[in-house]
């Protein structure tokens, strides 16, 4: 297993070089199982940082170098991710700061964690054993405590505690080849670690958070700043959005359904069809335009197309939708007999509300245009 430390630096001519030799002599020679590797993205830092790497790399023949324009931490970091893949060949890559900040000693425990199965590795201030710097100012701590539970409930990860952590690993295969690297949102500023943390999650199977102490800056001056954190929320909020985008139109569609339903019950009154023919037909009327809008718009980059499909999956869409009437005529009249007849709009609101529509967008994702994978299937690989 080939594992790829990307450090990228600006003006760190105090760091570099001892950073270097700690990893190379000290913590590299522990770790056992991996070839370890660092990748130094610097970004023609004035000060030379770049000249003391190409120095040690006569030493060190694992030390590698890739220099190029100021384009932000984002940026250093996504070329670095490229390099390593497609140039150095690894197996995984660890995200960590040249400035000490994160303490070298770790890197073995997040390559044990890797080589024990994790596609995911997280350095965690946040869990039992990790902390944040005693130094910080009490604001700098509550910004970092606070933008980490807001990412937590916004992105909906209850079980996971760093979300803006600069030091993780990521397992190449099936999870970091597969992200859009090009298309990261704030990729000047440290936010883009938010939006890679998300697209990453959506691939992984199993991650894992080690604790670290996170550590003051030793050499130089701190360089945070307020626009930083507003970048972050901004990001959260951003990807929440993005996410909330297909509820909202499924939503919206299915209120269109309901509005159909209840339009062509009347019109086939006015005709004088029965009343079960009437709702038969103003019923699948609803369902046809439940499946044309949800094909088009909501799910429209799983698109169903060609005559045979449509035909099959519309067959498969009322099915599920007669699911929904199940639901609904079972639970109605128990519901009306629990809480009394005068209640019956209440009963039909709840069992709408917190049954036939979860029941539809869980099917429509998973049964008719399979954007989920089925968490109950067993797992391959
Ligand atoms: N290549 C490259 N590296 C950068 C750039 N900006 C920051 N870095 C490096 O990325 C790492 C993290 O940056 P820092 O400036 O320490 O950011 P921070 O830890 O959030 O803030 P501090 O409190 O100032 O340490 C360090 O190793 C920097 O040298 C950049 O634009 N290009
Ligand atoms: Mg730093």
């Amino acid at each position: 297993m080939k594992v790829v430390i990307i450090m990228p630096s600006y003006n760190e001519a105090t760091n570099i070089g001892p950073m270097i030799k700690v990893l190379f002599d000290e913590e590299f020679p522990k770790i056992k199982g991996a070839e370890m590797h660092l990748l130094v993205v610097d970004d023609n830092s004035p000060d030379g940082t770049g000249n003391i790497v190409k120095k040690e790399m006569q030493k060190y023949p694992n030390l590698h170098l890739l220099q190029g324009e100021k384009q932000g931490l984002g940026w250093a970091y996504v070329r670095g991710m490229k390099y390593a893949m497609k140039e150095l060949g690894a197996d995984a890559v660890v995200e960590m700061d040249a400035d000490f900040q994160h303490d070298p000693k770790y890197v073995k425990d997040v390559v044990k964690a890797f080589l024990d199965g994790a596609d995911y590795v997280i350095g965690s201030r946040y869990v039992k054993g990790g902390s944040i710097p005693k130094g910080w100012p009490w604001y700098r701590k509550a910004m970092s405590y606070f933008g980490n539970l807001f990412a937590k409930v916004m992105l909906w990860k209850p079980g996971l505690h760093d979300f803006t952590t600069g030091f993780r690993l990521t397992r190449v295969k099936g999870v970091l080849e597969k992200v859009d690297l090009d298309h990261l949102m704030e990729m000047k500023r440290f936010a883009h670690k938010l939006d890679l943390f998300y697209r990453t999650t959506k691939l992984t199977k199993k991650i894992v958070e080690v604790p670290i102490d996170f550590k003051e800056r030793t050499k130089d001056s701190s360089k945070f700043v307020f626009k930083e954190m507003i970048a972050s929320y901004k990001t959260v909020v951003l990807i929440r959005l993005k996410e909330s985008q297909r509820l909202i139109k499924f939503g919206l569609v299915g209120f269109v359904g309901f509005v159909v339903n209840y339009v062509f019950i009347r019109v086939f009154r006015q005709i004088n069809l029965s009343e079960t023919f009437a709702w038969l037909f103003a019923t699948e009327l609803a369902i046809i335009s439940n499946f044309a809008w949800n094909n088009l718009w909501t799910f429209s980059e799983k698109k169903i197309a060609g005559v045979k499909n449509i035909v099959a999956k519309f067959v498969t869409f009322n099915v599920t939708s007669a699911g929904a009437l199940v639901i609904q005529s079972i639970f109605g009249p128990l519901g009306v007999k629990l809480v009394g007849e005068q209640y019956t709009v209440l009963v039909l609101a709840f069992v709408v509300a917190l049954m036939v529509l979860p029941y539809n967008y869980l099917m429509y994702n998973l049964v008719i245009w399979k954007t989920w994978k089925n968490p109950f299937k067993k797992k391959t690989s």
